[in-house]
């Protein structure tokens, strides 16, 4: 697989889930913008059979190399950034995922179900980051025990290993003079944005400003029911120059915090 085959098919299966997604991105092209992605994001577990160590495989395949890494202590995740060695025009890969062993027993016995419940070839393959929620079960009681201690887990639960945002390059935009101008067209288009910690995170000394839409709702078919539950976001990224001239490449910790609860539940209104 080839870096663009893996991005697009990656793009594919976000945008079936996350029509606002393509809605955006169509929306910004009619205005005369070229669409860059700046980053992609991507959640797991860390028990060893899915952990960083197994999903980043595909990318190191393909040419990423291993940059920063970022430590989330009140929500129990750990995540480390990849940029591509060659393709400088590749989106950066944030991969995060969740530390078991400082959640409760009763949620470490439920992930350790739900991955015995899958034929373990599952695993050792490289599309597993393109496989969505392989495990057996979806019960809507396991997805609200889930919810109530970890919204990162419950996300998981539903939609397993997929791209959960693409991000678009703000610096690439012509027409916007600020994120903040760009805050303002997508909220005049009609959408919602993720407000915690503000809707913009982070500030040009910090070298990176963040926005992203609260996650589409999308209808999920459980044991039990079927019913809304938050899907995929869009983000956009502002990067800033460092001194040397080039533009920031990493993340920021204290704004990746509150952009990962842009799939959160609590956040949606369900009329
Ligand atoms: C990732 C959230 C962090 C960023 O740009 O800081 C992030 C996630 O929601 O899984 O993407
Ligand atoms: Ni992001």
């Amino acid at each position: 697989m080839t870096t663009n085959q893996l991005l697009s098919k990656l793009w594919e299966q976000y945008a079936a889930i996350t029509p606002s997604a393509t809605k955006i991105h169509d929306l910004l092209e009619k205005k005369g913008e070229q669409i860059k992605n700046d980053h992609i994001a991507i959640r797991t577990f860390n028990d060893q059979r899915v952990n960083i160590k197994v999903i980043e495989k595909l990318f190191l395949e393909v040419g990423y190399e291993e940059k920063g890494e970022y430590f989330f202590d009140s929500k129990k995740l750990f995540a480390k950034h990849y940029e591509h060695s060659t393709d400088k025009n590749a989106p950066r890969i944030f991969i995060s995922e969740l530390e078991l062993e400082n959640c409760s027993p009763e949620l470490q016995a439920i992930v350790n179900d739900i991955l015995d419940s899958c034929n373990p070839e599952i695993f050792n393959t490289p599309e597993l980051v393109l496989s969505g929620a392989v495990w057996k079960t979806k019960s809507l009681a396991v997805y609200n025990l889930l919810l109530d201690e970890s919204e990162y887990a419950a996300w998981m639960y539903v939609y397993g290993f997929r791209a959960n945002h693409f991000t678009i390059n703000a610096n690439a935009l012509k027409g916007f003079n600020s994120l903040q101008d760009l805050n303002n067209f997508i909220e005049h288009s009609g959408w919602t944005l993720n407000a915690s910690g503000g809707k913009i995170k982070g500030t040009p000394a910090q070298l990176l400003e963040q926005s992203s839409t609260l996650a589409d709702m999308h209808s999920v078919n459980f044991d039990e029911s079927t019913l809304q539950i938050p899907s995929c976001y869009y983000e956009f990224a502002l990067r800033y120059p460092m001194s040397n001239g080039e533009l920031y490449q990493g993340f920021i910790a204290a704004s990746a915090d509150k952009i990962f609860e842009s799939t959160d539940a609590k956040f949606m209104n369900n009329n």
